[in-house]
C-alpha cells in the first residue's frame, strides 16, 4: 500500500487541512519541517498582498505523538488569517439572495484562463467565487504541507531535493551544471526571483515590475532536481506505476502548470539517439552510474539512481488588473472579467510547490516499494537496495 493525502478549505475560509495517510511509523516529526516548508512558498518577488496578510504555520493535530509519527493519518491544518474579513461572505449558514453584505463579492465575469466558467458550468454554480476560493493557488499550501512530510522522510533515508527558477517572463537562467545541490540551496534560497544565475536575477525582477505596472502577468519555468533515490524504483512493467510518468501528473497538477520535461525534455525530440542516452559505466565506489544525465535520472519508468530532474512550464496567472474580455453569466453581455487581488508572477512559489509534490511522489514509491510500516525497516530495506544495486 502506497500514502495518499487530500486537501480540503477554500481561500478565504477558517483553515486548509491535509490527511496524509500511509506513512511509516517512528518518522521523527515536528511543525518546525513542516513551517519552514510553507515559509518558502510565501516569498518570491512578484507575489500579491494576501502573502502579507497570511503567516502560514501548521498545527498538526493527530497521527504524532511524543515527535514520531504513529502510523495512523497525520492531520495538518493551516489557519487563514484574512478569514476575519471574509466571515459573512464565506459563511457556513444558509443566506437569501436579498443578504447584500453576504452577497458583496458575487462573482459573475469569469476570468480567462482561471477554472472560474467550466467550474459554474460543471457544478452549477451560478456565483463563481464558489468556484474561484477552491481553484485558487491558496490550496497549494497544504500541498506543500504534505509534501514537507515526504520530503523530510526522504531526508532521513539520504534524499535531498532542490528547486529553482530557471526561466521568468522569457529570460533564461544560465545555471552552471556542475553546482552541488548544497550550492543551488544556499545560491537559490537568498535571491527573491530563486534563481541560481545572478547575472540574470535583476532582469527578472524588472520583468515582473514592468508586468505589475502594465496590469499584466508573466509565467515561466522552474526545475526540481532529487538526488540519492535508489536504482529501480518505479516500474517498467506497470503503466500506472512509471515513476516519471506519476512526476508528471503531479508537476501538472499545479495550478497553472502547462507543460513537464524530464531531463533533456522536448530537446530529445531534435536529437540522435547517440546524443541523447546516457553511458553506462561502474566504479567501485558508486555502482552503475551512467556518464551523463540526460534521461534526468530515469529510464524504463524507473530511477537509474542519477540525480532526478524535472522542469515544469506555469503560464501567466490569469487574473489580471488589466482584465481580458469576457462575457457576464447573468446578461451573457461582454465585459472585463473580474479582477481578484493576485500576484503578478508566483513562478518562484511554484518551485517551491514543485519541489514537494516531486517529493510527494518519490516518497510515495518508495513506501510502495518497501516495507514501510516502520520506519526503521524501511530505511534499512532502502540502503539494502543501495547495496544491492551496486554490486549487481
Ligand atoms: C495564494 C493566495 C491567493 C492568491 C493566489 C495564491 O490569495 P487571495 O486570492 O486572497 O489574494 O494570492 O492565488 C491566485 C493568484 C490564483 O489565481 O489562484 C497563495 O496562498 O499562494
Amino acid at each position: 500500500m502506497g500514502m495518499r493525502y487530500l486537501t480540503a478549505g477554500e481561500s478565504h475560509g477558517p483553515q486548509l487541512t491535509t490527511i496524509v495517510e500511509g506513512l511509516p511509523a517512528g518518522i521523527p516529526l515536528e511543525a518546525l519541517d513542516i513551517n519552514e516548508e510553507l515559509a518558502r512558498r510565501q516569498k518570491g518577488y512578484g507575489r500579491g498582498r494576501r502573502m502579507q496578510i497570511e503567516k502560514d504555520t501548521a498545527e498538526i493535530v493527530s497521527g504524532v505523538r511524543h515527535g514520531k509519527t504513529l502510523g495512523s493519518p497525520v492531520t495538518l491544518v493551516v489557519k487563514n488569517n484574512d478569514w476575519k474579513h471574509w466571515t459573512k461572505i464565506m459563511g457556513i449558514e444558509a443566506i437569501d439572495e436579498n443578504q447584500e453584505e453576504e452577497m458583496k463579492r458575487k462573482v459573475t465575469r469569469a476570468r480567462p484562463g482561471h477554472a472560474d466558467l467550466n467550474g459554474a458550468i460543471k457544478y452549477g454554480h451560478r456565483d463563481m467565487r464558489n468556484v474561484l476560493e477552491r481553484s485558487s493557488a491558496r490550496e497549494t499550501t497544504v500541498r506543500v504541507a504534505a509534501g514537507s512530510v515526504a520530503k523530510k522522510l526522504l531526508s532521513l533515508v539520504g534524499i535531498e531535493l532542490v528547486s529553482h527558477v530557471v526561466e521568468i517572463g522569457g529570460i533564461k537562467a544560465n545555471v552552471d551544471s556542475s553546482l552541488s545541490v548544497e550550492e543551488l540551496k544556499k545560491r537559490t534560497e537568498s535571491s527573491p526571483v530563486r534563481v541560481a544565475d545572478p547575472q540574470v536575477e535583476q532582469e527578472m525582477m524588472s520583468a515582473i515590475d514592468e508586468a505589475k505596472k502594465n496590469g499584466d502577468s508573466i509565467g515561466g519555468v522552474v526545475e526540481v532536481i532529487a538526488t540519492g533515490m535508489p536504482a529501480g524504483v518505479g516500474s517498467y512493467v506497470h503503466y500506472d506505476r512509471k515513476l516519471d510518468g506519476k512526476l508528471a501528473a503531479a508537476i501538472m497538477s499545479i495550478n497553472a502548470f502547462k507543460g513537464v520535461e524530464i531531463g533533456i525534455g522536448f530537446e530529445a525530440a531534435r536529437k540522435p539517439g547517440s546524443e541523447v542516452h546516457d553511458e553506462i559505466g561502474w566504479d567501485n565506489e558508486r555502482g552503475y552510474y551512467r556518464k551523463t544525465n540526460r534521461l534526468g535520472g530515469f529510464e524504463g519508468g524507473m530511477t537509474t539512481g542519477m540525480p532526478i530532474v524535472v522542469r515544469g512550464v506555469m503560464k501567466p496567472i490569469p487574473t489580471l488588473y488589466k482584465p481580458l474580455m469576457s462575457v457576464d453569466i447573468e446578461t451573457k453581455e461582454p465585459f472585463a472579467a473580474s479582477v481578484e487581488r493576485s500576484d503578478s508572477c508566483a513562478v518562484p512559489a511554484a518551485a517551491v510547490v514543485a519541489e514537494h509534490v516531486v517529493a510527494w511522489e518519490l516518497a510515495n514509491a518508495l513506501v510502495e516499494q518497501f516495507n514501510s510500516d516502520r520506519f526503521d525497516t524501511f530505511a534499512d530495506d532502502i540502503n539494502r537496495q543501495r547495496e544491492y544495486a551496486r554490486e549487481f
